[in-house]
């Protein structure tokens, strides 16, 4: 049923959505990617991202240049209008930015990187699509700033996985920006006290804080994302937009304006031998808890 207000589907103007009911069929266009399956039904204008970049869909440069490309593609496809965002891998969505992009390499190096994870979040977050989370495993860090950044979280209800900007942890701290996206889902005090303790929630806390808007048995998710993407697609693109747009600018702006100062800050803080010291010393711990 259409939420209260929402016309039903058949007196919908067909003005309303976008070119995908000109087209002839094609039910299913596939983009052959590395690190990212991308899968188009053209009949209902929905997209799904799949990451497969194993073992833990870690944000390489590779992995943010292949996302932030596969999500321009889809915007500019006027058969795509909602994108599902989900990951191949059991038990882990995204175990967010790579270490490893981030220790003992050089300045330039740190800029190119640091520019990719901006370019992401500015297409994700800015994205005119309907996105939609669908969190099947683990998601600390940049994977929660991916679920983040989407209209909507579902997640998977197994208490084992957790999510949430843990980058206090590791010694390090959020950009602005991230900060800035969790306030707007969670709201300020839920996300000063998760961000000092650099907490992450398991699965049914997420739900109470509200960092995640429902949660389903895993088996369920991928149908309940359609379920949820067909009702917020049954709004006209354009008033939903401009309300997404309304909703995301200013903190959008903030970023663009502050770029390449975002960048410098990254490279410079990055740079340090102490925080050098910290991200090798979790690595470490990582492989450790492994044996
Ligand atoms: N980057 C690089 N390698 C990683 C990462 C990562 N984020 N996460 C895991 N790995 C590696 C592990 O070291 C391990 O490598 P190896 O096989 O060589 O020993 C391999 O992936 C598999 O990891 P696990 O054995 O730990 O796999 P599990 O299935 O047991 O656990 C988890 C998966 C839960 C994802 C676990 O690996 C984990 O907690 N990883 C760390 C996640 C994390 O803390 N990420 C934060 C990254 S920082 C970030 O995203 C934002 C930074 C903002 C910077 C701001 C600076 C100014």
């Amino acid at each position: 049923p259409c939420p209260p207000g929402v016309l039903s589907l058949r007196c919908r103007p067909p003005s309303w959505h976008r070119a995908a009911r000109q087209l002839p069929p094609a039910p299913c266009r596939a983009f052959s990617n590395n690190k990212i399956q991308v899968d188009l039904d053209e009949s209902s204008g929905v997209a799904t991202m799949k990451f497969k970049s194993p073992p833990v869909n870690s944000l390489s440069l590779e992995f943010l240049t292949e996302f932030s490309i596969s999500l321009e593609k889809l915007e500019n496809d006027r058969a795509c209008r909602g994108v599902i965002i989900t990951s191949a891998i059991p038990k882990i969505f995204s175990s967010g930015l790579d270490i490893m992009e981030m220790c003992g390499k050089n300045v330039e190096h740190y800029g190119e990187f640091w520019r990719a994870v901006q370019e992401m979040w500015l297409r994700l977050y800015g994205s005119n699509m309907v996105t939609v989370a669908a969190v099947n495993g683990s998601s600390p860090a940049g994977g929660c700033l991916i679920a983040l950044s989407c209209d909507y979280r579902i997640m998977a209800e197994n208490p084992k996985f957790s999510i949430g900007l843990n980058e206090a942890q590791l010694g390090i701290v959020a950009p602005f920006w991230f900060k800035d996206t969790f306030v707007n889902v969670v709201g300020h005090r839920i996300a000063e006290r998760s961000l000092q303790l650099g907490s992450l929630h398991p699965a049914p806390e997420a739900l109470q804080l509200g960092l995640v808007d429902e949660l389903v048995p895993e088996e369920k998710l991928l149908e309940k994302a359609s379920a949820v993407m067909a009702r917020w697609l049954a709004l006209p693109d354009h008033a939903r937009q401009l309300t997404k747009s309304m909703m995301r600018k200013a903190v959008l702006d903030r970023l663009v304006t502050h770029r390449e100062e975002d960048i410098k800050y990254f490279i410079n803080f990055i740079s340090k031998e102490s925080i050098q010291k910290s991200l090798r010393m979790y690595m470490e711990m990582l492989k450790k808890k492994k044996s």
